[in-house]
């Protein structure tokens, strides 16, 4: 079905029918002139915005459309949890080419609605345009967090220790077999492997209860979100924090799929982890006491923290990359949409 046989208001009509309902934070929702959202007292509201563009941020032949509704709030439920904040309230607009078919767009809010369920996160409002251009996504995002708690970048200190959750590399791994690997002997290994690999890239998964540990423990001295890799963000955190990172490629933790993809496409996937992004895992310093007790609370939690370095004393502000005995500087070379 074309959308201009049901028009915009129409079309709004199947969208908002794809989502849950909301909750007892939402005053009044979709449907006036704005929404009404309450938060509770002692809190501040963290607000972060991003941008999906066809041909930059995804393909069609990269991502089916119910997967991008979900990465589509992914991306900033992922900066959310990078404040050690929770998601409550979404605001959706989106650009459409004209000739975009109504079904394909049900889909996307299905996986919209897929996301707003396993976060507690209700899509309170949105606009829709129509453009000769490419589809594109822009979605704001509400958080919620206990008065002055927010984990920041700048607060790293020497002594303390870098780490990263999850495993990192899986999303540059998935979006390189879709674009290298369907006819490597990768693609008949099992549907779960090659499905684990695709999932990195298409569904990954905000580490918003990794973000509430780390702000419970009270021990996180920095925090911020993998979207451009490793290098880029671990750089962010030493310049916000003026401080020199030292980084240890042989501790970073690689999904076993994705090094044997990695192995069989005769690339380094340390690279993946470093350059590629999209990983939306967190990566942050913690005080060296307090390192142990952390990761058997995340292991408590069926998730996994890895101590990948230290921070040191040193006045020179950077990231040095430990790698097969050597020591480089590692330069925030990353995701870089002018670079
Ligand atoms: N090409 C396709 C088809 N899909 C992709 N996902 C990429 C390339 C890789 N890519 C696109 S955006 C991005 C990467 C690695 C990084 C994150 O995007 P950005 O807009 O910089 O996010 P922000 O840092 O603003 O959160």
């Amino acid at each position: 079905m074309k959308i201009r046989e049901i028009g915009e208001f129409g079309l709004i009509d199947k969208l908002v029918g794809r989502l849950g309902p909301g909750d007892e934070s939402v005053v009044v929702g979709i449907g006036d002139d704005a929404a009404v959202t309450a938060y509770a007292s002692g809190t501040h509201v963290v607000t972060t915005t991003d941008m999906l563009v066809e041909g930059v941020h995804f393909r069609t032949d990269t991502i089916d459309d119910r997967s991008l509704g979900y990465k589509s709030l992914a991306v900033s439920i992922s900066d959310i949890a990078a404040m050690g904040a929770r998601p409550r309230h979404a605001v959706i607009s989106l650009a459409i080419p004209v000739e975009m078919d109504v079904e394909r767009l049900e889909d996307l809010y299905a996986g919209v609605a897929d996301i707003c369920a396993e976060f507690a996160t209700v899509v309170v409002g949105g606009d829709i345009t129509k453009t000769s251009g490419p589809l594109v996504i822009s979605v704001t995002l509400l958080g919620e967090i206990e008065a002055g708690r927010a984990l920041l970048r700048s607060g790293a200190k020497p002594g303390d220790l870098l780490f990263v959750t999850g495993t990192v590399g899986g999303s540059a791994a998935g979006l390189d077999y879709l674009e290298h690997g369907r006819t490597t002997a990768f693609a008949t290994r099992g549907e779960a492997e090659v499905g684990q690999l695709l999932q990195f890239h298409q569904r990954p998964r905000p580490q918003v209860v990794a973000g509430r540990l780390l702000l419970e423990s009270g021990a996180c001295t920095s925090l911020n979100d993998v979207s451009d890799g490793l290098a880029s963000e671990c750089n962010e955190i030493a310049k916000l924090s003026g401080v020199r990172l030292e980084l240890d490629a042989e501790q970073l933790p690689l999904h076993d799929g994705v090094r044997q993809y990695a192995a069989l496409r005769e690339l380094d996937p340390v690279q993946w982890a470093l350059f590629g992004g999209e990983d939306y895992q967190l990566v942050g310093t913690i005080q060296p006491t307090e390192a142990q007790r952390t990761e058997a609370l995340f292991a408590k939690n069926s998730l996994s923290l890895t101590v990948i370095g230290r921070v040191t004393a040193e006045q020179s502000v950077g990231v040095t990359l430990h790698y097969a005995g050597q020591a480089h500087e590692l330069k925030p070379k990353g995701y870089n949409h002018f670079g």
